[in-house]
């Protein structure tokens, strides 16, 4: 009895030891002290002292970032000073500091903009230094969050010369959180918006937030759902999103909130939101002149408008355009922005769904305000594993438009699945549009660059909530961290951007950041191929989209399974050619030729545009079914080979965050193989073709998957 005690106790002290390890909660701004021995001890007689210029609430929080920063990852005693001491590292403005005005910088600093900065190595007083300087106190803030990310990586400083401006003006997050707290498509737990406490208290989460936020640039978030709650643009609701953006604001990001466009209804008394009537502007300037009251720098609002049950123009017999603008004048004068959804689709419409936001647009381009911006999703249905890009990017050359990426993982596997989503992110980004000649990528219309767009902006959709590591799954907050780089800089690489969180959250052993490396840059292929392989798309399970459901059916067609994948006895997929939906034609000339015809269409979204015989033969030699069969079992085994990968990190990291990956990464394993199986059982029904005899056979039959049945799902 006295030895079970024992053991008991063993083993309870070595859970508790390995429990207090880390539980992510400090994201990748976890400074823990580096590693290597020698370099700590080199940086810390570099960044000892600093000289930081300028005393607002900014440069206030560049001051405790630096402390925990410099002071937890060298382990030194870092002392700041607002005065010129012949420090070795000095932060600031020309317009702050004498000393950083005699460089004469100031000609390249007003090239980066505002949010830009260098950092240099410069002689100030004969003194060799580190200079981190920028027009403005916020991109002081970003520089000095790239030089602990520096330090944090372990770069080197000799020489140092880097110059940073972000690519798009508007870096924003969307939460779709309610105001009770719940969060569409929210899979980390409640809202981290506390309306109920707010404005009276303040959690210390929301100043991690905007840190956090500001360590990538993201410079925006949309704080309510697009499915909107008209309450939030009443004064009491506005009064506690002013809270927020108080706190927010010394770290340079606004905030924006969602409107309901039938609020001149419901919080204004009136009988109509119609976008032409006079008490309806009226209702919307009146609106914005309480908002900015309250908050002066407020970004604007996010609309979801004649989409998913939600009101809009169409109710009015308006157009987008009449909405959008309606909005626009009453922020007008308070300098905000109007960012408007081309979500737009209606299952009455008796249109392929791939096709109608384009149709709705294009006819609309150059009829919006100039402070209006069009939010495209990046492709024409709906975040799904994989889709070709969205025509529009390129069709409106007279009307900025927005990127809408989705970071929680919606249709990827929620916060269970381990799926990196930068990939994804370049995939759309880095598609040539052909648009202006070879060369026009989706990035180069959204940074402006093709269009000459005067606003620019990108928007993710958040994987935020209360759980303590903010994201559920604790390789969540790379998809967080990734969507902010690419937002900055879209011409980071994937694999770069993966290293770089890798180091930050975890160790700069190449023992730790190879493996883990290697399993996020395939994460997100295996999770297309146990799911949707060859450009399948819109199967999943009805509802939470979380498992498999290629037998979803009996509803609006355009939310079933059977619309999308047109599986029958002949074969399989939906046929947009022209001959089809027409939907290839409306890429650019050069696109739509190559979608149009199965030799040139890319096998990835053959089934996407092509309805196909079961026996078609693909690149690989192999059948159509073959090939199916065999993307979603390699998709399914590929879990394991990651399992071995996460497992080879073990002694190299902690126990705590090491078990929780694993976790997660047993389950995946599971739900591939429910897709695979379900998927493989379903299709075979119509292809009646054998499951090559390599792979296993489902254990149990196609009716088990289908009356499994998931409840509670988060999210919906
Ligand atoms: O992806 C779908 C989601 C809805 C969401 C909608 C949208 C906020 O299933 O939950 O609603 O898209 O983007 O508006």
């Amino acid at each position: 009895m006295k030895q079970i005690k024992l053991v008991v106790l063993l083993i309870l002290l070595s859970v508790f030891n390995k429990t207090y390890a880390d539980d992510g909660s400090k994201l990748w701004l976890n400074y823990k002290p580096l590693e290597n021995a020698e370099l700590k001890e080199s940086y810390a007689q570099l960044f000892e002292d600093v000289y930081l210029a300028g005393e607002d609430e900014t440069i206030q929080a560049i001051s405790e970032e630096l402390k925990t920063g410099l002071s937890c990852m060298l382990e030194n005693n870092v002392t700041i000073s607002s005065k010129w001491n012949m420090q070795s590292l000095v932060i600031g403005t020309p317009s702050g500091s004498e000393q950083i005005a005699a460089l004469k910088i100031d000609k390249q600093l007003e090239k980066l903009g505002n949010d830009g900065y260098i950092i240099a190595s410069k002689k100030i007083d004969k003194k060799n230094v580190i200079v981190v300087a920028s027009k403005s106190n916020i991109g002081a803030l970003y520089g000095t969050f790239h030089l602990l990310r520096l330090i944090k990586t372990e770069s080197n400083f000799e020489n140092i010369n880097i110059e940073e401006s972000p690519k798009h003006q508007h870096r924003v997050l969307n939460h779709w959180d309610n105001l009770n707290r719940t969060v569409e498509r929210g899979f980390a737990g409640s809202s981290i918006w506390d309306w109920h406490k707010l404005p009276g208290y303040i959690y210390p989460q929301y100043i991690e937030y905007a840190r956090a936020n500001a360590s990538i640039g993201i410079n925006g978030t949309v704080l309510t759902n697009v499915n909107a709650n008209a309450l939030v643009l009443t004064d009491t609701y506005i009064e506690k999103a002013a809270a927020l953006a108080n706190v927010f604001r010394p770290y340079g990001i606004k905030i924006y909130l969602t409107a309901r466009f039938s609020a001149p209804i419901e919080i204004g008394g009136l009988k109509t939101a119609d976008p032409l009537d006079e008490d309806v502007k009226q209702f919307w300037k009146e609106t914005a002149d309480r908002i900015y009251k309250q908050i002066p720098d407020f970004g604007g609002f996010l609309v979801k408008a004649d989409s998913e049950g939600q009101p809009g123009p169409h109710n009015y017999k308006r157009t987008q355009a009449e909405g959008a603008n309606m909005l626009a004048e009453a922020l007008k004068p308070h300098g905000g922005l109007v960012m408007w959804r081309a979500f737009v689709y209606n299952h009455e419409v008796p249109v392929d769904r791939a096709l109608q936001a384009y149709n709705e647009f294009v006819p609309l381009d150059g009829k919006f305000h100039d402070n209006v911006i069009v939010q495209v999703k990046n492709g024409a249905i709906d975040f799904q594993p994989r889709e070709p890009y969205h025509p529009l990017f390129g069709a409106m050359p007279n009307t900025p438009l927005m990127m809408e990426f989705q970071i929680t993982q919606e249709y990827l596997g929620h916060a269970i699945h381990l799926t990196y989503l930068a990939p994804l992110y370049k995939e759309t980004l880095e598609t040539d549009t052909y648009i202006k000649g070879e060369g026009s990528t989706v990035a180069k219309i959204l940074d402006g660059s093709i269009h000459n767009y005067p606003v620019t902006a990108i928007a993710g959709v958040a994987n935020i909530g209360t759980d303590r590591n903010w994201t559920g799954h604790l390789f969540g907050q790379a998809n967080w961290y990734a969507f902010g780089r690419l937002a900055w800089n879209h011409n980071l690489s994937a694999e770069n951007i993966a290293a770089e969180w890798a180091k930050m959250t975890f160790s700069n052993k190449t023992a730790v950041v190879n493996p883990v490396v290697e399993m996020m840059m395939a994460s997100r292929e295996m999770g297309v191929s146990y799911r949707t392989p060859i450009g399948l798309h819109h199967i999943m399970a009805e509802s939470h989209h979380y498992g498999p459901g290629p037998w979803v059916t009996g509803r609006r067609p355009d939310w079933t399974a059977v619309y999308y994948h047109q599986a029958s006895e002949t074969g399989i997929g939906f046929d947009r050619t022209t001959k089809g939906s027409n939907a290839v034609s409306q890429y650019p000339e050069k696109i739509k030729e190559q979608y149009n015809s199965t030799e040139t269409c890319p096998e990835k979204f053959l089934l996407w545009f092509h309805h196909l015989p079961w026996d078609y033969k693909m690149n690989s030699g192999r059948t159509l079914w073959d090939e199916m069969v065999y993307k979603y079992y390699t998709g399914a085994d590929s879990v394991v080979w990651m399992q071995e990968k996460w497992n080879s990190v073990e002694k190299h990291i902690d126990f705590e965050r090491f078990n929780h990956v694993k976790q997660l990464l047993e389950m995946q394993k599971n739900d591939a193989i429910e897709w695979r199986n379900s998927c493989v059982l379903y299709f075979q029904q119509f292809s009646k073709m054998p499951i090559p005899s390599e792979f296993e056979k489902p254990e149990k039959p196609l009716e088990y998957y289908q009356n499994k049945k998931r409840l509670f799902v988060p999210g919906i």
